[in-house]
């Protein structure tokens, strides 16, 4: 599964966001480092279901009316300050609960009423653009440390006569994430001596930087757009050259409660909703101020950050694996059972092994389930394919 991470400064509402998009209890204060240890759990990425060009909607239990919900993981970790890399703040183990993201979705307090370690000041005191890049730089540094800690291992292996430079920088690498395609890529664009023993440590920095960039994208998410100062959002757009996304978790988070206890009808990544049960004055004026939030920034923000992150940042298509070519089922009868999240560019034998090893090594052929035709081997899967494989296990 996808994993998608939240990293920010404390108190810049990543808990919140968390919570709003898993709808697990966790801790949510207005004090720093109120996340010590890492939550995961699990949240959806939103796109149209294929059901919606057939008669009837599919009743899958991840559909809602043909909005289809494709599970990745979410990851809410402890606030980092700047020198986080050297211990400063809880220190550079929070770094390492990063290791396995995919992507990064970088959480910003827009309103500009925490200060650089995450403490209440007076709002906007405090320029948010300031807490934009900052994590970015601590990822960086945090690799360069890891890569500068096992340097001696890949100096070792260079004595052996069939070293191959790429191969050790992969075992070196992997453990945050890197593939050997990845070494490859980064390389290829680097100047670098070929005995590693002559590396310096700018050699080293300047491969972690690239390694970092190319495994841990970033978005960036604006929050607290519910009473952030006017222009500012617009300001980090200005600032930065990763996608900024204006979000208001506290509002997403409120409306997820008051959908499950009946009150309004809302699916996340709605950009309004519908009150529906019987609400409190109090109540009624507090789903007033989301709803103004919301036409202002189109909706709470939260499911758009999360699809940007998936489908714009890690480049994704939804693919549906189906047995039965014309009912779009499996060999249950479960309606469009499955959504894979593939890279652009992914073919139906890369389907089939994302389904099970054993149907990609027996893969024959594909059938596009739309159409009802054979497709290639080199052919490129596209959003929403349902896709009956052949395979001979
Ligand atoms: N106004 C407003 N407040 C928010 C929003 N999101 C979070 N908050 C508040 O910001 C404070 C911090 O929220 P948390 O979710 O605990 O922040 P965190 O980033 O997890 O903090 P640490 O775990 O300390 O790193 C809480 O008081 C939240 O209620 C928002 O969208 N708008
Ligand atoms: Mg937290």
């Amino acid at each position: 599964m996808i994993t998608v991470a939240l990293a920010g400064k404390p108190n810049a509402g990543k808990s919140t966001f968390y919570t709003a998009a898993t709808m697990a209890d966790v801790d949510v204060a207005n004090y720093p480092f109120t996340t010590i240890d890492p939550n995961r759990g699990v949240t959806y990425v939103r796109t149209e279901c294929p059901c919606l060009s057939r008669e009837e909607r599919c009743g899958n239990e991840n559909c809602r009316a043909g909005k289809r919900y494709v599970p990745v993981e979410l990851l809410d970790v402890a606030g980092l300050v700047p020198g986080a890399h050297e211990g400063k703040g809880l220190g550079n183990q929070f770094l390492d609960a990063l290791t396995d993201a995919d992507v990064i979705v970088n959480v910003v307090d827009a309103a500009g009423a925490t200060n650089a370690e995450g403490e209440p000041v007076e709002p906007g005191t405090h320029d948010p653009l300031e807490d934009v890049d900052f994590i970015e730089e601590e990822m960086d540094l945090w690799l360069t440390g890891i890569v500068g800690d096992n340097w001696e291992g890949v100096e070792r292996k260079s004595r052996s006569p069939d070293f191959d430079i790429e191969e050790a920088l992969t075992d070196l690498l992997t453990g945050v994430g890197a593939t050997e395609a990845d070494v490859t890529a980064v390389l290829r664009d680097l100047e670098y001596p070929a005995d590693p023993i002559q590396w310096t440590d700018d050699h080293r920095e300047a491969l972690a930087r690239a390694i970092r960039r190319r495994t841990k994208p970033f978005v960036v998410v604006a929050n607290k757009a519910d009473v952030a100062a006017d222009g500012t959002i617009d300001r980090i757009r200005e600032g930065t050259d990763k996608p900024v996304i204006p979000t208001t978790a506290d509002g997403e988070l409120g409306l997820r409660r008051a959908a499950e206890a009946g009150l309004v009808a809302y699916d996340p990544g709605d950009d309004e909703f519908e009150i529906i049960g019987d609400v409190s004055t109090g109540q009624r004026e507090g789903l007033d101020a989301i709803r103004a939030v919301m036409a202002e920034i189109g909706g709470t923000g939260v499911q758009t950050a999360l699809n940007v992150a998936v489908y714009d940042v890690l480049d994704r298509v939804t693919v549906y694996p189906v047995q039965d070519g014309s009912k779009w089922t499996d060999g249950t009868g479960t309606v469009l059972p499955d959504a894979f999240l593939l890279p652009t560019g992914a073919t139906p034998p890369d389907l089939a092994y994302a389904v099970h090893t054993d149907i990609g090594e027996g893969y024959l052929h594909a059938v596009d389930a739309r159409s009802n035709r054979r497709i290639g081997e080199d052919h490129e899967l596209t959003e929403g394919d349902v896709i009956r494989i052949v395979s001979t296990n």
